[in-house]
């Protein structure tokens, strides 16, 4: 199982998956009774049972998913599972906890259970028994759709990947100096021009705003939070060149399908800039209906010190008038902040400064978390400008003591961004995300005494037969005995 469960005592014998089997809810409203057929669906396949979803009174040999008796301090995402060899009974005060317990039941089978296609079986889950809730509230995995673009049908995927794995916050890089992937309706040349090219000349693409509330809705059935990125006032050639306005000298740039950064700058001194801004930040607020929007604010070379401190306060009220909480880059404790502002970790001692100002951090260390630098210098894809990052890596830190001035309770948790300047497809995308988001999301999720290496390294071992049969392209580190 990854993560591994908070607690877990195994029993002695087995419940039995068999034809007969039914899932069972209680009370069966909408969310619930959608669970259940979630579970049934990812079992069907593999099984080649029916497993009829049922609302009745409870019977010998069901798989029970309820909130009725669920322990309150559960909270918003834990679960506890009963396997017993007569019935598996799944409790959690919310739906979102027993998503993620039914995550820990995929993986109690054997992971044969994981193919599309019929297999022999049997289909044994041992007896035990889970009490389970995560250690930090933010699980993320960031994916770069600028310099490459990725369509909805990957970001589906990857969304069903981050579910397995109780990862429960997907960040979308939306726009940088190579593309504007977020039609806006009062601006649509951003797409228009913006979102014609990627990295390497390639042709581009974008989501379009039915697009976007389709990712939004799909990740929110499996409890994931989607964050949309608004990268400034740097990486915004895109912008640049699509509007002219924006540009002091009323003259846009052209398109950039290089990677080098830091050379581009929205007019910090112009109020235009922040009529525009109010347009974008209010239709990409209104598309979304998490509490957050990210404003980028890193690497900005091309914007004068005191300029960018007095562009992310303004841009810090206008992401509080659309009813929002901003979230920045390290760089942006550079100003003065609220505290409601989050501030993302990923390589200087900036998150101090955050905490001193009462922001809470999340942690994205990129000689840990970043997913684009490559695992060793063979790799054909990824950078390395942090080093190289083996699963190892990735997973022997602790958060809490990683930064000094940033203590378990400044930290909201830790995501991995992956940035796609070297990536091209899906495949290239699970080869650099497989298997390290599964560390990562045991350090988020489990306990800090319960992350070990030598006890990972097997269950990965163990997880790699799983994530194989789901068609995963990943990366077979010879750290991992496979
Ligand atoms: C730094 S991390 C960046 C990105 C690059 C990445 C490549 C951060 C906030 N900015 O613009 O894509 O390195 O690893």
């Amino acid at each position: 199982m990854i993560p591994y469960p908070a607690s877990v005592h195994e029993a002695e014998g087995a419940f039995v998956l068999t034809a007969d089997t039914q899932i069972r809810v209680e009370p069966p409203t909408a969310p619930l009774l959608a669970l259940g057929h979630d579970l049934a669906a990812h079992l069907r396949p593999a099984t080649g049972f029916e497993l009829p979803v049922v609302t009745g009174a409870p019977a010998a040999g069901q798989l029970r998913l309820t909130t009725v008796g669920a322990d309150p301090a559960l909270g918003a995402e834990g679960y506890q599972l009963m396997i017993q060899p007569d019935a598996v009974t799944l409790t959690a005060p919310q739906p979102a906890g027993l998503h993620w317990g039914l995550q820990t039941l995929r993986q109690r089978l054997p992971a044969a259970s994981a193919w599309p296609t019929v297999q022999p079986g049997p289909w044994l889950l041992p007896c035990c028994s889970v009490r389970d809730l995560p250690r930090f509230a933010w699980r993320g995995f960031m994916l770069d759709v600028a310099r490459h673009f990725f369509d909805v049908p990957t970001i589906k995927r990857i969304i069903d990947l981050l579910a397995l794995h109780k990862l429960n916050r997907l960040h979308l890089h939306l726009t940088d100096d190579q593309g504007w992937r977020l039609h806006i309706a009062r601006w649509p040349a951003l797409t228009a021009i913006g979102g014609a090219t990627a990295v390497g000349g390639g042709p581009g693409g974008y989501y379009t705003q039915a697009d976007y509330a389709d990712i939004v809705a799909y990740a929110q059935r499996q409890g994931i939070m989607v964050i949309p990125e608004i990268d400034m006032p740097g990486h915004t050639n895109a912008a640049l060149a699509a509007v002219a306005a924006l540009n002091a000298d009323g003259a846009a740039p052209p398109l950039y399908t290089g990677t080098d950064v830091g050379f581009s700058s929205l007019n910090c001194d112009d109020e235009w800039t922040y009529r525009w801004l109010a347009d974008v930040i209010g239709e990409v607020a209104s598309l979304t209906p998490g509490p957050y929007i990210h404003i980028g604010g890193d690497e900005t070379a091309a914007t004068p010190p005191a300029a960018y401190r007095r562009f992310i306060e303004r841009v810090q009220t206008l992401v509080q008038a659309c009813g929002k909480q901003m979230i920045g880059w390290e760089e942006i404790a550079h100003a003065r902040l609220l505290p409601s502002t989050v501030v993302q970790h990923w390589h200087s001692d900036d998150a101090r400064a955050a905490v001193q100002q009462g922001s809470q951090v999340i942690l994205s260390p990129a000689s840990r978390t970043y997913l684009d630098m490559q695992y060793t210098p063979a790799a054909p894809l990824g950078l390395h400008w942090a080093g190289y990052v083996e699963i190892k890596d990735t997973y022997e830190w602790d958060p809490a003591t990683y930064l000094a001035g940033v203590a378990e309770d400044d930290i909201l948790g830790i995501e991995a961004p992956l940035w796609s300047e070297t990536l091209t497809t899906l495949a290239d995308i699970e080869w650099m995300a497989f298997p390290r988001l599964a560390a990562l999301a045991e350090i988020a999720w489990s306990p800090a005494n319960r992350c070990r290496w030598d006890d990972f390294r097997i269950r990965l071992a163990a997880h790699g037969a799983r994530l194989q049969a789901l068609g995963v392209n990943f990366y077979r580190s010879p750290q991992v005995p496979w």
